[in-house]
Parts: structure tokens; sequence; C-alpha cells
């Protein structure tokens, strides 16, 4: 996803990052850059111009201008506002009252409510809670049938009453979901192709039998402006309290993303990335940014770790990627090159994922940080490494205190690893479709 927008964004920040002083108009040019940028990957015009005021506004200040390194503060005003344009912070369903608790699930024919139902009980059962199914379109029989089967593959309650009348499917399905015991009632209600006041009576209606917890609005991603168009009517005719923005795992061009929070105010809560029931994600919105900008990071990290790589060792890692083996000794083998590498804090802000408030503790640190990981990673059998998928909890334990640090150590470890990978391998992925980053990428490093 944002494939096009970050090649576009990257190459406008890399131009940016290497000026060693910015004028106004160098900063002004680049901005126009940015919003032509996100205009081709659809976000809405208005929120396109407010985003990039919104730079110029803190970019295009004195401080800035006379600051040691001008490019890479801009770079970081154009993150921050882009986390604030995705919504600042993670907000998670908000699930609490007296059991069962109703959450409504709304949007057009397609988007995803049926499967999305499913993924968020799936989701939810995992957070120890216990889903009820309710199938609330009435219209379409294969609909009522989709949520059964579907819900039933995957081990969830499902309501079966049948009723031509959806907003007794509603308080039917309650009462049912207290004999089963559950606790979060999932309704998939009925859509259309396009919004019409019809369906906002019906769903109004159901709002007002069962009072949901929460009004999630399914949104497809792919559909780019329509989505937030389709949004606003549903926030002014109905309200909801989130947005789950599926079909994220295609070639969407990210404009939805970045434009709904925005336009309707309500933040996105998950984004579906996939058809399975599993592919479904908690937004992180600083996450979203630093996909959608820090490819241009990982390149830029590749570029100075090209001069101290030994070319047959950097194709012996891309080798490793493709084949999925890269492991933990690689990664010890990569951290330990670019403890050489210096200056730290430095190289440490270009990795992707590594929050600014870990930069600082490392720059605090003097690089003690990366000599916990080294010592956390020297723990471990060189089985571990090999195949950390056997790390379980006993495992973790055994490594911190063998390593001197905490669990919770270890466990940051991994999931940085993860990410890392996960990074390296789209990036190998790229580079195989000869999407412009050419060499460096073949390198695979970090
Ligand atoms: N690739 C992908 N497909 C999805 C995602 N969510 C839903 N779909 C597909 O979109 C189609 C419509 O989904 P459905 O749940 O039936 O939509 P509904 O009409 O709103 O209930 C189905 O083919 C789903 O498999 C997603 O996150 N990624
Ligand atoms: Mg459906």
């Amino acid at each position: 996803m944002f494939d096009d927008l970050t090649t576009r964004l990257d190459s406008v920040l890399k131009s940016l990052r290497g000026k060693g002083v910015l004028t106004e108009d160098n900063v002004r040019e680049s901005l126009r850059e940015i919003r032509r940028a996100l205009l081709e990957a659809d976000v809405h015009y208005k929120v396109a111009r407010d985003f990039v005021k919104a730079v110029e506004t803190r970019a295009v200040g004195r401080e800035v201008l006379k600051g040691i390194r001008p490019g890479e503060q801009v770079v970081q005003v154009v993150h921050e506002e882009m986390v604030r344009l995705l919504g600042g912070t993670v907000s998670r369903p908000e699930l609490s009252g007296s059991p069962p608790v109703p959450v409504m699930v709304v949007g057009l024919q397609g988007s995803g409510k049926t499967t999305t139902c499913v993924k968020l009980a799936k989701w939810l059962a995992k957070e120890g809670r216990r889903p009820y199914l309710v199938p609330a379109d009435p219209y379409r029989p294969a609909a009522r049938e989709q949520l059964i089967k579907l819900g039933r593959a995957n081990g969830q309650l499902v309501y079966e009453g049948s009723s031509d009348d959806p907003v007794e499917i509603c308080r039917e399905g309650m009462k049912a979901a207290i004999g089963q015991a559950a606790d979060v009632v999932l309704l998939d209600t009925a859509g259309r192709l396009h919004v019409d006041d019809e369906l906002m009576a019906e769903l109004s209606a159901i709002r007002a039998e069962v009072k949901p917890r929460e009004v999630l609005l399914v949104v497809d991603g792919m559909i780019g402006q329509d989505s937030v168009s389709v949004a606003e009517t549903f926030a002014e005719k109905l309200g909801f309290d989130g947005v789950v923005l599926t079909k994220m795992d295609g070639d969407a061009r990210g404009g939805a993303a970045l434009s709904i929070r925005q336009v309707t105010g309500a933040p996105i809560k998950f984004v579906g990335v996939g058809e399975s029931a599993d592919a479904l994600e908690i937004f992180h919105p600083d996450r979203m940014a630093s996909r959608i900008l820090s490819m241009g990071d990982v390149l830029s990290l590749v570029e100075r770790a090209q001069e101290s790589v030994q070319a047959e060792e950097a194709e012996e890692i891309a080798k490793k990627l493709r084949k999925d083996r890269f492991d933990l000794e690689d990664f010890r083998g990569q951290l330990r090159k670019i403890q050489k590498m210096g200056p730290l804090s430095q190289l440490v802000g270009l990795l992707p994922g590594v929050p600014k408030d870990a930069l600082k503790e490392v720059e605090k640190d003097g690089g003690k940080s990366l000599t916990r990981v080294e010592a956390i990673i020297s723990s471990m059998t060189p089985g571990e490494r090999a195949r950390p998928s056997v790390l379980n909890g006993s495992r973790r334990k055994r490594i911190a205190r063998g390593s001197g640090t905490s669990v919770q150590e270890v466990n940051q470890l991994i999931r940085q690893f993860d990410d890392m990978r996960r990074m390296m391998k789209r990036m190998n992925k790229m580079s195989k479709g000869g999407r412009g980053v050419g060499g460096r990428a073949r390198l695979g490093l970090p």
C-alpha cells in the first residue's frame, strides 16, 4: 500500500534532507511537491491544503532555518503532522459497560462489513471476550448465510433467528446473546450500493433500539475519494464512533486513510489487510505515518551502510531475505556494523519504527542500549537465533536472566527484529520489481 505516495514523498524529502542550508524557496517548492503527491494519492484537496499549510507554518520559521540540520527538521515536521493527520494516538474500541455490549457495524454493500464482523469477533476472542455475531441484513438471504458460515468456520457464536425486520433481529439477537453468555454483540447491518435515506432511517431505528456502545463505519480503502464522501454522509446522517478501513492490503493509494479522520473527526480504529479472518490490525497513526514516509529513511540508512559492508556479504543477506532465512544471528551482525558506522544517534534515527523517545534514550546512554541488544541475542542458543519463532515465554525469561535484562526488553527486541525483517523484505521485493530503488535496496541492509 501507498507505494506511489511513498516513492514521491521519499524523493521530495530526500532532496530536502540533503540540503545544508534551506531557504524559504527551497521549503516552499518541496511543500508544493508534497501537496501534489498527496493529491495524486487521492487525498481530499482540503486535507492536502491544510496539511501543507500546517507544515509550512512550522517549517518556514526562523528556528528551523537556523537549525543545524534544517532538512532533517522539516522532514520531522512532515512526519509529526502526518501522525496528527492520521489521528495522533491509537484509538481502541470502547467496549466497557454491562454485557452484552452492542457494537453496530455499518457501511455500504461490499465495503467489508460481514468480513470485518468475523475478524472483529476473532480479535475480541483473543482479547478474552466472548463475542456474538448477529446477521441483521434480512434483505439478502445470502448475506445472512455468509455471516453464519464464516462465523462458524472461525469458531464464533452466531445468531440464527430469522425475521424480516432488522430492528427485531437486533433486539432478539441481543436477548439470545445473554442466553449464550456473550459479552459483546456484533451487529452486521445491511448496506446499500449507495447511501440513501431509507438505509439511514433503518440504521437509526436499530441504534435507538439497541443503543450500541460503538458504531463502527466500515469503509473500503480502495475507493479513494468516494470513501471519504461516504464517510461524510454517514457522519452527517447517522454518526459513528470509529472507522474500519478495509482492503488496505490492495493497491489503495492511501488517500482515504489520510483524509477520513480529518474530514469526519472520527478516528480510524482498525484496518483490514486481507480476506482472511486474521487480517485485521489495530490502527497505529505513527506506524502508518512511518510506513508512508520512512521508506526514505531506510534508504538513506542503506546508503551509509553500503560504505561499510562487503558486497558479497550484502548479496548473502539479500539471498537469505528472499528465502526468508534472515535470522537473529544476521541481525546481530548488522547491529555490530551499525555500531561501527556511527555517529550512532544519527543512524538509529534513520531506522524505521524507532520512536524518537528511543532515540533520545540511545543518545543519553551513548550506545548502551545497543550493547544490551547484543547481550540479549548472545544469550540465545544458536537454534533460537536461527529460528526466533521458538522463543516462548520460558525461553524469553531465561534469556532475560542470562543477559541481565528484562523480559520486556527481550520482547521488544524480538518485535523490532520482526518489524525490521518485514521492512527489509518489502524493500527486497521493491527492488525486484524494479521500482526505482535499484541497487541500494539490493543490498538488503537495515
Ligand atoms: N483484500 C481484502 N478483501 C476484503 C477485505 N475486507 C473484505 N474484503 C472482501 O470484500 C468483499 C466484500 O466483503 P463483505 O464482508 O461481504 O462486505 P459487506 O457487503 O460490507 O458485508 C469480500 O469478497 C471480502 O472478502 C480486506 O481487508 N482485504
Ligand atoms: Mg455483508
